[in-house]
């Protein structure tokens, strides 16, 4: 029989996105999934590769006998609940922010550090941010062959990286405004979104999202800076080995309701080309090139959600900087950027033994 496999807050948006992963896999390595949530979702009924799986409620007790358990929770409960796990045997998992930066903590992305798994002294291994992990497939191959020196990049995020919220805030937002001549004039779209009971106290977003792009993502930390932009700039790092990449990130929230984009200026050690870069993505499995501009052929969130791989384009060869490529990357945040990652770094480990 194969190891156990727990799923630590299985009816939350990112928890049905891996359950779908699951389902969607030709085989599974796992002996036993167990399903785990708050008490207030335990007893729903899942079905998991053709079994129907009760959601049992979060306690100590239901780890033991886990080898793997995966956590896609809020960041309080995956700090107090993944140590539980961890010292009842199980290997965590997890998907929040709790464990990212701590030293003793691996981060991990399979195809850019997957050995950084074999040292985890505190039985937890950590998924990174969505938007540090939709470049981090094209950044960790260009970086083995160049070697990465600087970043600057902006980011363009989906709302469902504010959850299910997010997801139902852009909705309204765009049914408010739908069919409305506005767009012209300061503030009309943000009185209609008043006049229909939208107040911009209410969203996740700080300000307006439908007809409109917020350069905002995160809590305000010193300097200006919001905490999304840091974690880009500290996850790079911690993720390619390099601690002191000169990072500088700015992101923004745009209409979209899932797959993050980012406009990446990547500065290496040694001169590069479009030519080889080309040849680098294609030949990675989890990255597809879409770059033929000519055609109008680049990758765009609404036409690739949905999909597994990291999808690139635009890739150019900076001008007035003979070591800089400039490209355009676009991810499924909750897929690759939450779920499908987490649930790779558990194949790893079931690979590994
Ligand atoms: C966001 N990266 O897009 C965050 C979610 N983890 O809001």
């Amino acid at each position: 029989n194969g190891p156990v496999l727990a799923l630590v807050g299985a009816t939350g948006a990112v928890g049905g996105v891996m359950i779908d992963i699951i389902n969607g896999r030709e085989s599974v390595p796992w002996g036993e999934i167990r399903l785990i949530a708050s008490p207030r979702s335990a007893g729903k009924k899942l079905t998991v590769r053709g079994a129907e799986l009760t959601v049992l409620a979060l306690a100590p007790e239901v780890f033991d006998g886990v080898d793997v358990a995966m956590f896609d929770v809020p960041d309080a409960v995956s700090a107090e609940w993944a140590p539980i796990a961890a010292a009842r045997g199980a290997i965590a998992v997890d998907n929040s922010g709790a464990f990212r930066m701590d030293p003793e903590v691996p981060l991990v992305v399979p195809e850019v550090n997957a050995d950084a798994i074999a040292v985890r002294p505190k039985g937890i291994i950590a998924n990174p941010n969505c938007t540090t992990l939709s470049m981090m497939a094209a950044l960790g191959a260009l970086h083995r062959e160049f070697g990465l020196r600087e970043l600057v990049v902006a980011s363009y995020q989906a709302a469902s990286g504010a959850g299910q919220e997010g997801i139902d805030r852009l909705h309204a937002e765009i049914e408010a405004v739908a069919g409305k001549q506005l767009g012209a004039r300061a503030g009309d779209v943000r009185e209609a979104l008043e006049a229909a009971g939208l107040s911009v106290e209410d969203t996740p977003f700080t300000a307006p999202l439908a007809m409109n792009v917020v350069p905002w993502a995160g809590s305000l930390r010193d300097g200006g800076w919001s905490s999304e932009e840091l974690k880009v700039r500290n996850e790079s790092r911690k993720i390619l080995g390099i601690p002191d990449l000169k990072v500088s990130a700015t992101c923004v929230r745009v209409p979209v309701v899932t797959t993050h984009s980012l406009a990446v200026h990547a500065v290496f050690g040694s001169e590069v080309t479009v030519e080889r870069a080309h040849e680098i993505f294609a030949a990675q499995p989890s990255i597809v090139l879409v770059d033929d501009p000519a055609k109008g052929s680049f990758p765009t969130p609404s036409d690739v959600v949905g999909g597994d791989p990291t999808y690139v384009g635009r890739v150019r060869q900076a001008l007035d900087f003979p070591t800089a490529l400039d490209f355009f990357v676009c991810g499924d945040n909750l897929r690759k950027g939450a779920a499908l990652n987490t649930y790779e770094i558990a194949e790893e480990l079931a690979v590994r033994g």
